[in-house]
This record gives C-alpha cells, sequence and structure tokens, in this order.
C-alpha cells in the first residue's frame, strides 16, 4: 500500500522538492502552504501521484487541526509529517530588530510546527508508526551575528525533536530533525522581504545545497529500515565551514 507525507509548505523549496521526490516514489501527499495557487499548480505538475491540498497559514492553531481532522480517509494514517514551513526575517543585530519579525518566526517556526506535530502525534501513536521530520537549521546549533530569534527557534526545534524521541521511546514512531546549511531556495528573497539582489548576493559566488539535496537527505532518512532513527542531520555545501569565535578590542 502507497506511504503517505504530509508536507507543511510544500509550495516553495524544500518542500516542494520533497513533494516531487516522494511522488516519483509513488507516496500519496498531502502539501500544504498560505498560496493557493501554487498549491493547486504542484499538484497538477505531480499528476498521477494522489495529492489532497490543505490552503492554512500553519500559525493558526485551528486551522493546524482542522487540516488533520478533514483529511479524507485514502489520506489520514500519516506515515511521515515533515515540519518544514517555517521562515528568517531580517539580519539585524538584536538590539535593532523589528519586534514583528521575531513574533513571526516565533509563531511559524516554533508554534506551528508544535501545532502540527501535537494534531498528528496521537494517530501515528496509535499506529504504532510514523515518523515527524523537522526543518531545523545549523542556525540552531551554532550563533552567527543576525541569526539572534531564528537561530532561537530553530534550537528549540532541534531540542523539541530530541524530547519528542524520548517521549515516544516503545512505540514505533521516529523523529528527525535535518539541520541544513547554506541552501538556495526562496529562503533569503523572504529574509529581505522581496530584495532579490540583497538575496543573490548571499549565494554569489559559492555553490550552495540545493531543494533537491535536502528532499534527498530527507527521502534516505525516512526510507531506512523502521528499527532505525536518525536522530539529527547536519548537512552544508562543502564550500561552508565554521569561522573563528569573534573578539571585540579595545
Ligand atoms: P522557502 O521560503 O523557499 O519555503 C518556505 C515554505 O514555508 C513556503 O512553502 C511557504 O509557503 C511556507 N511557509 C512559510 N510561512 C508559512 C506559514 N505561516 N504557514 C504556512 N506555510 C508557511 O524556504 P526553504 O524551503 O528554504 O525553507 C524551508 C524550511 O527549511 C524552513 O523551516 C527554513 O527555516 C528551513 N531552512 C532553510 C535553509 C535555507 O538556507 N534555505 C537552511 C536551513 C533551514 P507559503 O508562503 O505559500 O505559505
Ligand atoms: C538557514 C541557514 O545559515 O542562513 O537556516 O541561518 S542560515
Amino acid at each position: 500500500m502507497a506511504k503517505t507525507i504530509l508536507i507543511t509548505g510544500a509550495t516553495a523549496g524544500f518542500g516542494q522538492a520533497m513533494a516531487r521526490r516522494f511522488a516519483a516514489e509513488g507516496w500519496n501527499l498531502v502539501i500544504t502552504g498560505r498560496r493557493a495557487q501554487r498549491l493547486e499548480e504542484l499538484k497538477a505538475a505531480l499528476s498521477p501521484a494522489k495529492v489532497h491540498t490543505v490552503n492554512f497559514d500553519v500559525r493558526d492553531r485551528e486551522a493546524c487541526a482542522k487540516a488533520i481532522e478533514d483529511l479524507p480517509a485514502e489520506f489520514a494514517a500519516i506515515d511521515v509529517l515533515v515540519n518544514n514551513a517555517g521562515l528568517a526575517l531580517g539580519l539585524e543585530p538584536a538590539q535593532a530588530c523589528d519586534l514583528d519579525d521575531w513574533e513571526t518566526m516565533i509563531d511559524t517556526n516554533i508554534k506551528g510546527l508544535t501545532f502540527m506535530t501535537r494534531a498528528v502525534l496521537p494517530g501515528m501513536v496509535e499506529r504504532n508508526a510514523g515518523h515527524v521530520v523537522n526543518l531545523g537549521s545549523v542556525a540552531g546549533n551554532y550563533p552567527y551575528p543576525g541569526g539572534n530569534c531564528y537561530g532561537g527557534t530553530k534550537a528549540f526545534v532541534n531540542h523539541f525533536s530530541k524530547n519528542l524521541r524520548a517521549d515516544l521511546l516503545g512505540t514505533g514512531v521516529r523523529v528527525t530533525n535535518i539541520e541544513p546549511g547554506l541552501c538556495e531556495t526562496e529562503f533569503s528573497v523572504v529574509r529581505f522581504k522581496g530584495d532579490k539582489a540583497a538575496a543573490d548576493k548571499v549565494y554569489e559566488g559559492t555553490r550552495p545545497i540545493t531543494a533537491d539535496d535536502i528532499a534527498e537527505c530527507v527521502f534516505w532518512t525516512t526510507n531506512l529500515p523502521a528499527h532505525v532513527n536518525i536522530n539529527s542531520l547536519e548537512v552544508m555545501p562543502v564550500q561552508q565551514a565554521f569561522a573563528p569565535f569573534a573578539i571585540a578590542r579595545d
């Protein structure tokens, strides 16, 4: 029987690439996002895969619950939930950040992810099978200037993922936190609020990871034998590494 994957934020970037990857392997898909037209275009592009679209904002707690409650029977048993919807806004130092941006990141990256997880988990536990894949980030593992709240939200995702594993011990439900580094998607256009030139500069002269690369990581992680759990997977381009500690001098 075909398996079912629910991907939040499938209208762009990683989510869209994952939808294509899993559809090509014969999975049934539930794809979500706020841009309804893109969802419908993707659904058409994925034909003949079985696809159910749900158009909602993950910051809306009721909408998250309803999206799961209202799933048609053939999509109701979710094998894999990918909590992918998320964003960074701004790169200013903390003292200069827009508090609305911080709130949006917290509401989306933390609250949205927990709303979806809480809605899907009971069914997985009841079926004694399932896999929650969260999109964390290297920004949750290492600080960088301007990472402030975004990195904080991804550190939450990292630790929440591990705490889920603690609670799910004894069930067949798996949890993985995917922690990508520099990847070219719509991420930087969103971070710089539509400033495409600023976004392009982030990837200029280097070779970032692609959305397809991350889709491949998620596909591998979720298709390992059922007794294997990848707790976290940190993935960087070869052309990205670490900088020394910064020191202010008088
Ligand atoms: P994109 O901007 O390309 O895609 C983000 C997706 O999230 C879109 O489909 C968007 O859909 C959806 N989304 C955003 N906000 C909401 C919301 N409130 N409700 C529902 N859906 C929402 O970014 P990426 O594909 O790069 O990012 C995907 C995830 O990966 C994010 O969590 C991001 O933090 C993380 N990540 C990205 C990295 C990168 O460098 N690209 C590196 C590490 C992690 P719509 O606008 O239609 O709602
Ligand atoms: C995205 C990676 O380094 O831009 O999560 O924060 S980074």
